[in-house]
């Protein structure tokens, strides 16, 4: 088949799920096509199968907003009647389901059929898509797609309960490329951040409010009271300076290792011995899963969809949000006992299996078959 994937560029879940599922659509022999307004992150392969379009907005002065949505419908269009793209897979429902339905119309009066899959991901819906000054037309795009799947169970009840949605969803779970994180690294260099008798607990995430980082510092706090440890703090957002004041407050400056943004989180994630994720929301928490695929526990909220992914007491631990007390209690469950961690890290690995790639990414492409075969008939 030959796919365009919209998404966005950028490191957040999202796009990393759609450059993943885009590469390896693209070894199992369809052809790829993504369409977007820089390189996607992940994406450092262009081969044969995989090509990428970028999206230009021009600067305009009369424009307080540049017309995004715009330029990007007009890309599909140019693209679909070049390449002769048969679907377009959009992750992330604003805008892209809204330019794709309108690149949808366009090529109708051309007399092509242009199918959509939409994937939700999770702040389209809890926190952007739902705001009144949206939610009209994320309903309307979501209901005129073709096919509208959604990262975990929880996202596509909460779809259901913000929005009037018509459509059938297929939950279609976020995965993982576990060769990746088969901890095979030679240079699994611990010892350069940490000393032998500490621990270190990482955080992954691009520091938003929603991600609570206050309450990992918090976290991280009181398990240094009792346990030598380390904090790896990966990621770069709004959140990040208010994080830096706290560690200068609390006296923890030298505990706390500031990676920013990074393409090489196996490598982080390989001398890593805890989790933490304590978010307000989070569909999925593909950070958690990356962690658990390195044999990482997960201390984490018990919020959306992450109780689909950690299992209390199995993989790690769940807390109601803001239990700062409670995610303490549970890390150093964890961490203060060798042969529990070893436990933990073990079963981490064995639930993230139930993630594979392998087993995953043959569900969209028999959602693209239906899709392509239904849209054929109508
Ligand atoms: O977590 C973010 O804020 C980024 C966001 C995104 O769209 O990139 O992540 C969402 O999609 C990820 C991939 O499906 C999920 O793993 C995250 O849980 C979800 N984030 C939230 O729901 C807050």
């Amino acid at each position: 088949m030959k796919i365009g994937m919209v998404c966005y560029p950028t490191f957040g879940g999202s796009g990393v799920v759609a450059t993943e599922l885009g590469l390896e659509l693209s070894k199992r022999g369809h052809e790829i096509h993504f369409i977007t307004y820089n390189q996607p992150v992940r994406l450092e392969l262009i081969s044969n199968n995989v090509h990428y379009h970028e999206v230009n907005v021009p600067e305009y002065p009369l424009f307080h907003y540049q017309p995004y949505e715009l330029a990007l419908s007009s890309k599909l269009v140019d693209m679909v009647k070049l390449h002769g793209i048969e679907i377009l897979h959009v992750h992330y429902a604003i805008p892209h389901a809204y330019a794709a339905y309108m690149a949808k119309q366009m090529l109708k009066e051309e007399g092509i059929n242009l199918p959509i899959v939409t994937t939700l991901h999770g702040t389209d819906i809890t926190l952007v898509g739902s705001h009144p000054f949206y939610k009209p037309a994320v309903t309307f795009s979501i209901n005129k797609s073709d096919a509208v799947t959604a990262v975990s169970k929880s996202l596509k009840n909460d779809t259901l309960r913000l929005f009037d949605v018509k459509k059938d969803i297929h939950v279609v779970p976020n995965f993982i490329d576990l060769d990746k994180y088969n901890h095979s690294f030679t240079d699994c260099q611990r010892h350069m951040m940490a000393e032998d008798n500490e621990k270190i607990i990482t955080h992954i995430s691009n520091l938003r409010p929603v991600k609570r980082v206050q309450d990992v510092i918090s976290v991280f706090y009181n398990i240094q009271k009792e346990i030598p440890s380390k904090l790896m703090f990966i990621g770069e957002g709004p959140e990040k300076e208010h994080v830096e004041q706290r560690c200068i407050e609390l006296g923890i400056v030298d505990k706390v290792i500031f990676f920013g943004r990074s393409n090489e989180i196996d490598k982080i994630l390989c001398f890593s011995d805890l989790f933490l994720l304590p978010s307000l929301t989070e569909s999925f928490g593909l950070a958690a899963l990356e962690a658990m695929a390195s044999k990482v526990p997960v201390v984490s909220s018990n919020t959306g969809g992450i109780p689909e992914v950690n299992i209390h007491g199995y993989s790690g631990f769940l807390s109601d949000v803001g239990d700062v007390e409670d995610m303490t209690k549970n890390a150093l469950y964890i961490l203060s006992d060798e042969k529990r961690l070893k436990t933990f890290k073990e079963n981490a690995r064995k639930q993230a299996l139930k993630f594979d790639l392998h087993e995953i990414v043959p569900q969209y492409e028999v959602i693209y078959q239906d899709t392509l075969a239904k849209c054929l008939v109508l």
